[in-house]
């Protein structure tokens, strides 16, 4: 059996494609889409496609469980914020129930809402004295406003188209089907892909249609629609593990790359792509990111550490100077629990064998949070400056 992974792009993808029906929601997905383009095709505006949140990976069809990861959605949530800021549509493709622009400053248990009202006392004409009415606390009222404001803006103007997904396949469905959706954009389309998409996936050929049994079924039970303890999902049809010791075995496949395909194939001529790369050990950071720009030949790839993300990133391009670093400085560093500050530096390839600190990143700190600078209004100034020079070469050939 060839493996997706040893077919050529273009046959990787009808296989993948091929395995799935199509996500129930892409139709309606397709026509907001189109309808959205079409409206900033005609007013020359860009669009971006920001990918934003992590896939699942099920293991049954009707799905108990699936393998997921840890993105909560904040660089997407985050960068769509400052894409409007700088003019752009955004079509914000992310996973269900992840972060949201705008929203996401109010949610989840680390801001939950509640936090920022009060109820007031009733005034003394009120009918009810029990009743006060509720309103935001008295030192969130500008930080509120102010995106509360920017949140009606993007609303009104139909800056803002929200899709969502939940499965890696269903990722790939949306993605594809946006990309030829966009065409007619050109150079004006951007992707920005900080999703955290799995690499494996489990093909539906060898998934399990119900869910996976963990412990005997009784003989006489009529189980024939059920995964019974000799059919138990191993990933592997010939190595059934012994019966005394129930083990699970997972065996992924890996999800063809796709990057090749909208680079090559599904995305605009002249559009902008640019990919992330995640790693956890500082030493393959730089190295993962530059094969990933020659293995696709796009335009720019972010890379980032886990556990340096909210503050450190590097910028990986074709053109000098090829390897730039953005960082929040020290001073400005919002607090993260799971982040580990030491490690700010580390990926940084130290040429001469010397260390070598880059001067920090001047910063505009009206973008300032309650927890500091969000390294996205770094981010995305200067992404935006690479795309105006790609449209203005692109514009000058013409
Ligand atoms: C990223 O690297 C994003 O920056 C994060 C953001 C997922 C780290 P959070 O949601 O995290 O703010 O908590 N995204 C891309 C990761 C990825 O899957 N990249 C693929 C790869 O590394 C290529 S597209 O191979």
């Amino acid at each position: 059996m060839t493996l997706l992974g040893d077919m050529e792009p273009a046959e990787a993808e009808s296989v993948y494609f091929n395995e799935y029906p199509p996500p129930k929601s892409l139709p309606k997905h397709e026509a907001l889409a189109r309808a959205f383009i079409d409206l900033h095709v005609e007013d020359k505006r860009r669009v971006v496609l920001v990918t934003s949140g992590g896939t699942t990976v099920p293991l049954e069809a009707q799905t108990v469980r699936f393998i997921d990861n840890f993105s909560a959605g904040t660089r997407g949530a985050t960068s769509a914020e400052y894409f409007l800021q700088q003019g752009y549509a955004v079509i914000f493709l992310h996973r269900q129930y992840s972060l949201l622009p705008y929203s996401r400053h109010y949610s989840h248990s680390t801001n939950c809402f509640l936090d920022f009202m009060d109820e007031a006392s009733p005034s003394a004409d009120s009918p009810n004295q029990n009743h006060g009415p509720i309103q935001v606390r008295s030192e969130y009222q500008d930080e509120m406003r102010d995106v509360l404001r920017k949140y009606r803006y993007a609303k009104q103007n139909n800056r803002l188209l929200l899709l969502p997904f939940t499965t890696v396949a269903e990722y790939m469905f949306e993605l594809r089907a946006m990309a030829k959706l966009m065409r007619p954009l050109g150079p004006n389309a951007l992707f920005y892909l900080a999703a955290a998409v799995s690499d494996f996936f489990i093909p539906r050929s060898r998934m399990a249609e119900h869910k996976i049994q963990s412990s005997e079924l009784p003989a006489n039970l009529d189980n024939s629609s059920a995964i019974g303890s000799q059919e138990i999902y191993t990933g592997e049809n010939e190595v059934q593990p012994p019966k005394s010791q129930k083990k699970l075995v997972v065996n992924l496949d890996p999800v063809p790359k796709f990057l090749h395909r909208l680079v090559d194939g599904w995305a605009p001529d002249g559009s902008m792509v640019v990919s992330f790369k995640l790693e956890t050990d500082p030493s393959l950071l730089v190295y993962k990111a530059r094969t990933a720009l020659q293995r696709y030949s796009h335009h720019l790839v972010i890379g980032n550490l886990l556990s340096t993300r909210k503050w450190e990133v590097v910028f990986i391009t074709p053109d000098p100077p090829h390897e730039r670093w953005i960082r929040v400085p020290k001073a400005r560093r919002s607090k993260s629990i799971s982040g580990v500050e030491d490690q700010v530096g580390l990926a940084e390839i130290q040429k001469g064998g010397q260390q070598q600190p880059q001067p920090q990143e001047v910063a505009d700190y009206s973008d300032e949070t309650r927890d500091g600078i969000e390294i996205e209004s770094l981010i995305i100034p200067e992404l935006v400056k690479l795309h105006d020079k790609m449209i203005e070469k692109k514009t000058q050939k013409e």
